[in-house]
């Protein structure tokens, strides 16, 4: 699979090999030379931290609440961190939130969530463990070069935090755990601080939230050994109630907090979650094409940044790359790199391929890539395409085909829209409302049109 990632490198990548030391170093506070880690907690602890990813490999958690059917782009970067965490010989732990999702984490958030049910919480859980599951493999498989390390990495654990609070009572938990929480800490979080300046206030129930994350992570430590946290910057105050619960009933066991920086794209807006249009790793939602986009758009203030952050390519080629795509940044090569392994880590080696067809398919004016794509792949790419199904009859124009597939609501103006240049027949502009319907030309040979009315309507006719 290896032979892969080599084979869709650019020449300048050709024989591209990862340096040695950038996966067999176990410290993994290195990674701050590639931006990773807001923070670390205790802040004093660097050293301690280093002593520990020296001697023996290491637990590292980190969590996901099932609060969507899928994750997206900015789960991805805590992701990012655990597998980094693997590639360092270290042991990652994904925690789904089968208990907490039903609580709802106030941290970054100035209203509380909807209430989701149990069974929806279930269907989200299946669905993030599963994707998490694939991009761990996505990675062995593309990512990773066996054959140059030989250490085998060590295998993904997923807990769910269901499993622990299902048997336990809550008068013993509120009686023996709750005591060990302070209230003067658990009021000072700015999670529950801002929420309590605002109009709608907190409710007691997101307010407990931070209990049993930090009840989690004594829970992980007992079981795995498990003495280190990571989470993005938000989840700063429930990883220090953790630390501070730790300390006051294992007081010889020391954790640590590892907060990694929020994305945003140049606006601020979290990323890939702004005006409401999450990138999702789930394909049904975000096609591979789609998220590939997503990162060949990425402007070039931003892509550095993000190859470091989204992509194992060693600290020397992110430069040498950025020093290239500075000569010629219109060839994008920076973005193209970039867009290539995240696409490859999410969706794997036919993701990749499919993203790649579909791209030049669309943006290469090419007609065999569209014909080679099946009614699943196209209907992935245009996400809010109108389906219909036509009968071909002998002789059928263009406007007939129009109308029929109600891409217009009058005739009148189909034909001024037509006749204006609005109109495009598998991304080829159509002028002519007579135009008779021809097999190979405006029906594609996987039996689909793609029609297109200005920009972004389009309508995907399957003839039948
Ligand atoms: C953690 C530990 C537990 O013991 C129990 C539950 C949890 C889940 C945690 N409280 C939470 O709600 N996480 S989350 O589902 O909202 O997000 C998962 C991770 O992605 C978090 O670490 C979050 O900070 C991170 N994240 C989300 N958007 C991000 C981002 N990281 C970087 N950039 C973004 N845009």
């Amino acid at each position: 699979m290896f032979a892969l990632r080599v084979k869709l490198l650019r020449p300048l990548f050709s024989g591209r090999s990862y340096s040695k030391r950038t996966f067999t170093h176990r410290n993994l506070l290195e990674l701050s030379d590639r931006g990773f880690f807001q923070s670390i907690f205790p802040d004093t602890a660097a050293q301690k931290m280093k002593n520990l990813f020296k001697t023996a490999p290491q637990s590292i958690y980190a969590g996901f609440d099932p609060t969507a059917d899928s994750l997206h782009v900015g789960n991805l970067l805590v992701i990012m961190g655990l597998l980094h965490c693997q590639r360092a010989g270290h042991k990652p732990i994904a925690l789904v939130g089968g208990a907490t999702g039903l609580i709802g984490d106030p941290s970054g958030r100035k209203t509380e969530r909807n209430q989701l049910g149990e069974s929806v919480i279930e269907t989200n859980l299946q669905a993030i463990e599963q994707q998490l599951r694939k991009v761990f493999k996505n990675h062995e498989d593309c990512l990773w070069d066996t054959k140059k390390y030989s250490s085998k990495l060590e295998p993904l654990r997923i807990v769910n935090n269901a499993d622990w609070y299902a048997n336990l009572s809550l008068i013993d938990f509120v009686a023996n755990m709750g005591r060990h929480f302070r209230m003067g800490s658990m009021l000072s979080r700015s999670s529950v601080q801002s929420r309590l300046e605002s109009e709608d206030g907190m409710s007691f129930t997101e307010f407990t939230y931070q209990i049993f994350q930090a009840y989690d992570w004594l829970h992980l430590l007992r079981k795995h050994n498990c003495s280190f946290q990571m989470g993005g910057s938000d989840q700063m105050g429930n990883l220090m109630t953790g630390h501070e619960l730790i300390s006051r009933v294992e007081p010889k066991r020391e954790v640590f907090g590892m907060t990694l920086p929020i994305v945003t794209n140049e606006e601020g807006d979290k990323f890939g979650k702004s005006a409401g249009n999450a990138v999702w790793l789930d394909e049904n939602k975000t096609s591979p094409f789609a998220l590939y986009q997503f990162f060949m758009r990425m402007p070039d203030s931003e892509v550095e940044k993000l190859l470091k952050l989204f992509t194992f390519i060693p600290l020397p080629e992110v430069e040498q790359l950025m020093r290239e795509h500075s000569k010629e940044p219109e060839k994008r090569k920076a973005q193209t790199l970039l867009a290539e392994d995240v696409t490859l880590l999410v969706h794997g080696e036919n993701g990749l391929k499919q993203a790649e067809r579909v791209t030049n398919a669309l943006y290469k004016g090419n007609v065999d890539g569209l014909a080679e794509l099946n009614v699943m792949e196209i209907k992935q790419t245009f996400q809010g395409a109108t389906m219909v199904d036509i009968l071909p009859e002998p002789g059928m124009s263009i406007l007939d085909l129009a109308m029929k597939a109600k891409c217009f609501p009058t005739e009148t103006d189909a034909v001024r829209i037509i006749n204006a240049g609005g109109f495009y027949v598998n991304q080829k502009r159509v002028q002519n409302i007579a135009e008779v319907i021809t097999t190979g030309v405006h029906v594609l040979r996987n039996g689909v049109s793609l029609l297109r009315v200005g920009k972004r309507n389009f309508y995907i006719v399957r003839w039948q």
